[in-house]
């Protein structure tokens, strides 16, 4: 191991819809700044949106988290699946179906990440108003890697019932 590891910048979206999902996303928070090696940078307001697939599923509420962290891609996707799995998360195999907590890597430093199991920039961010807007209020002069600014993805995302809540 270097003795020192340059730390990162990377940004998590949070998405629940089961089981109290301002308490999911509130615990989920807690959780990955206790993570060892990683540092809460910012966290942005909690937003409620409709579902994006199947509509027979309660609305969503959505969160981005900055964090700095030492840890690899591969390590920090490993630590929020455990995560995700220890506040219930149970996978049925319907894409896209209702969750107690989604935890994604929206992106991770300037790193373009194409792996089986890990793909960053996250999939389908350009058409994610619950991912773009809360990701804008904490970082409005980022840009996408591959993709631009991201004021301008904003400007081009219809916000689809997305509201701030808190
Ligand atoms: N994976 C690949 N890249 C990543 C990444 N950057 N971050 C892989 C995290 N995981 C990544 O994810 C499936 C696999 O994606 C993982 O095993 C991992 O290796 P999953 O969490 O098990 O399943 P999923 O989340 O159901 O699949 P998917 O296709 O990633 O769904 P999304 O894109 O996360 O969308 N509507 C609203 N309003 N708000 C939401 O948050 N979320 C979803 C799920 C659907 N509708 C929504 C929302
Ligand atoms: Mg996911």
């Amino acid at each position: 191991m270097p003795s020192e590891v340059r730390a990162q910048t990377a940004y998590i979206g949070l998405g629940s819809n089961l089981e109290q999902p301002v308490e999911q996303i509130k615990a989920a928070r807690l959780a990955i700044a206790a993570l060892d090696g990683v540092q809460e940078l910012a966290f942005s307001s909690l937003y409620r949106s409709p579902p994006m697939g199947p509509q027979d599923q309660p609305d969503y509420v959505n969160a981005v988290m900055a964090i700095a962290t030492t840890l690899t891609p591969e390590k920090l996707l490993a630590c929020l699946q455990a995560i995700e799995n220890s506040q219930g998360r149970v996978r049925k195999g319907l894409r896209w179906g209702g969750r107690t907590l989604d935890l994604d890597i929206l992106l991770y430093g300037e790193r373009q990440i194409r792996l089986p199991h890990l793909i960053v920039p996250h999939v389908g961010i350009a058409e994610r108003a619950f991912v773009l807007y809360p990701l804008f209020e904490i970082a409005p002069e980022l840009t996408v890697p591959g993709l631009g600014r991201l004021a301008e993805l904003v400007d081009n995302c219809p916000r689809d019932g997305l509201e701030r809540i808190a």
